[in-house]
């Protein structure tokens, strides 16, 4: 009795031992497949109606044309939210000159999450419109501004939900969310010169002059016009120049999610976007979510720089995608 006891209790100890060594073994080794960590880590779930609603927030100003009272409007009500979510907020203001000769008053908007850490994820997107509609098929419309639902606000929209749910737990990695200013005021179709830096002067101001000096983190990711509904990101020229490691990532996790209808495993040809400046000039590995489909007449969706990129076109589907993989990414790192 007392001898089948203890050989039972020998037995149970060996069998706890060989599960722990088995999970230990386990957490060293990473998927390479699908780069998910070997341990779980907390992921906080998206909001797709939050960042629904600071989407169309940022559309009820109108036109977040620089040099506009709509844009500067905005500009406030995004350093409030901002600042709701952590105390670590930077107003970067610039005047900036647009290829036209306009002087821009510009200001990029820069929100941290644990300041002081090494390891840091940059998330950035756009937040000005496009003063023309140039690609409107109505010639009377191609004078006018952009409402700039997806090309613009929507981006803005998921990093706002992200730094809320930031807010809420801690992420162990630092974060920098960058909401870069004039983007969109390149060159009108009519005029355009091809000799092209005239697109993103809020990020070739940033990565030229970073908030912090000798500022740097392991990887950027940019978010541009991620709200149409069956938007199609695919795997981008620039990205995938300057950043395949953190494509395949990011791309992975995507699918990982079930998110695969979304993340297309196509390669698509270089676009210039704030990611090209981010890359080039401060040097971090740095890809564009970005909707973008060679097998589309536009390329861009169906709206892009017209009219009609208005609320109608936003799907919270889409938003949650890009938000819950960003999210994950942004969690997994250590
Ligand atoms: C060009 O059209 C050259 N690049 C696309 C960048 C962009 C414009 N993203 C939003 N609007
Ligand atoms: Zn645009």
């Amino acid at each position: 009795m007392k001898f089948t006891h203890s050989t039972l209790m020998a037995f149970v100890a060996l069998l706890v031992l060989l599960v722990s060594c088995n999970q230990r073994k386990s957490e060293k080794t990473k998927d390479v497949t699908t780069d998910k960590p070997a341990a779980p880590v907390f992921v906080p779930g998206f909001d797709a109606d939050s960042a629904y609603f600071y989407t169309g927030k940022q559309v009820s100003f109108g036109p977040r044309v620089p040099n506009s009272a709509a844009h500067k409007a905005c500009a406030s009500w995004l350093e409030g939210s901002l600042r709701r979510f952590t105390p670590h907020v930077t107003v970067q203001k610039a005047k900036l000159r647009a290829s036209d000769g306009t002087i821009l008053d510009a200001s990029n908007l820069i929100a941290s999450f644990n300041p002081d850490l090494r390891s840091r994820v940059l998330l950035c997107a756009h937040w000005d419109s496009r003063p023309w509609a140039d690609h409107d098929p109505d010639p009377g419309n191609r004078r006018k501004p952009i409402p700039g639902a997806n090309d613009g606000a929507s981006g803005v929209g998921v990093l706002l939900e992200i730094a809320r749910q930031m807010s809420l737990h801690n992420p162990t990695a630092g974060v920098d969310i960058v909401l870069f200013d004039a983007e969109d005021y390149g060159d009108h179709q009519e005029t355009y010169n091809h000799s092209d830096n005239s697109w993103c002067l809020g990020a070739q101001h940033w990565a030229a002059n970073p908030h912090v000096p000798g500022y740097s983190a392991r990887f950027g990711i940019l978010l541009d016009m991620v709200g149409a509904e069956n938007a199609s990101f695919t795997m981008e020229g620039t990205s995938m120049y300057f950043a395949p490691d953190i494509m395949r990532k990011v791309w992975n996790t995507a699918a990982r999610l079930g998110y695969e209808g979304y993340f297309k495993t196509l390669k698509t040809g270089p676009l210039t976007d704030d990611h090209l400046y981010v890359n080039q000039i401060i040097g971090i590995p740095t890809i564009d979510i970005i909707d973008y489909n060679s097998n589309r007449d536009k390329g861009f969706f169906e709206h892009w720089h017209t009219v009609n990129d208005n609320m109608d076109n936003i799907s919270r589907e889409t938003l949650r995608a890009v938000g819950n993989t960003v999210l994950t990414v942004v969690y997994e790192t250590k």
